[in-house]
């Protein structure tokens, strides 16, 4: 019964989500679905990648959190447009939610649209918001077992940013393992080494966006 109510649900985000990206393919926008667990630094990797992607995209953000407006105010210090989306305790956004966020930005004035979901390795993975790519951002402090034990996250990626490499040395963390897991699960997965606070391999994750739009 229970598996049933899951299947409708989703079934309805489908439908959502549809929608959304025949929107989203008609206004010229490519949307980024960036997922990862709380404190990974999804945030973190917006603030330091903004001012370079709007270089070249003019750059439009949707943050979602269960609570609190903190992660769109920090992305409003990079003078981009936000809306945060508040899910009052649910575990991941859904395609009604980022229709409803991106009503209230002016589409017409937009290209690259990066939705920071809820902070989780699992529910936002399920939940089509009508993407084109979905973006997952590991750090080293999480431990390099991640990729084997939420394969689906790293499964629907198209890029995994393996971030905090800084921290490398206090943590044990085997980066080679993880890289070969995280083959092993999508062969496909483009994968970016960034430490945010050290402002390396930032580069390799704008320019992986950028050959993702012009794609
Ligand atoms: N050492 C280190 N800390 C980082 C890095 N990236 C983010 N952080 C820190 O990790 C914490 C969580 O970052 P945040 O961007 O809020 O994570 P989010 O919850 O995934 O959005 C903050 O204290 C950041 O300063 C990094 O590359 N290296
Ligand atoms: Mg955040």
């Amino acid at each position: 019964m229970e598996v049933k109510v899951m299947k409708n649900i989703l079934g309805e985000n489908e439908k959502i989500a549809e929608e959304n990206r025949k929107l989203f393919r008609d206004k010229n926008i490519f949307v980024v679905n960036l997922m990862g667990s709380p404190g990974s630094g999804k945030t973190t990797l917006l603030e330091k990648t903004l001012s370079k992607l709007t270089k070249k995209f003019s750059v439009a953000v949707i943050e979602g959190d269960l609570f609190t407006a903190r992660d769109a105010e920090r992305i409003e210090r990079q003078n981009v447009p936000v809306v945060q989306i508040n899910t009052a305790g649910g575990c991941h956004l859904d395609a009604a939610m980022v229709r409803r966020a991106a009503e209230s930005l002016n589409l017409d004035e937009i290209n690259l649209l990066i939705v920071e979901n809820v902070g989780n390795l699992v529910c936002p993975a399920e939940f089509d918001v009508g993407e084109n790519i979905k973006a997952v951002v590991l750090s080293v402090t999480e431990g390099d077992d991640k990729p084997l034990k939420y394969p689906l996250i790293f499964k629907e990626s198209a890029v995994a940013i393996l971030n905090k490499v800084d921290l490398l040395p206090f943590t044990n963390f085997n980066l080679e393992q993880a890289r070969a897991d995280l083959s092993t699960i999508h062969p496909q997965i483009k994968i970016v080494e960034t430490s945010c606070t050290q402002e390396t391999g930032l580069d390799d994750w704008c320019n992986f966006i950028i050959s993702q739009v012009s794609s």
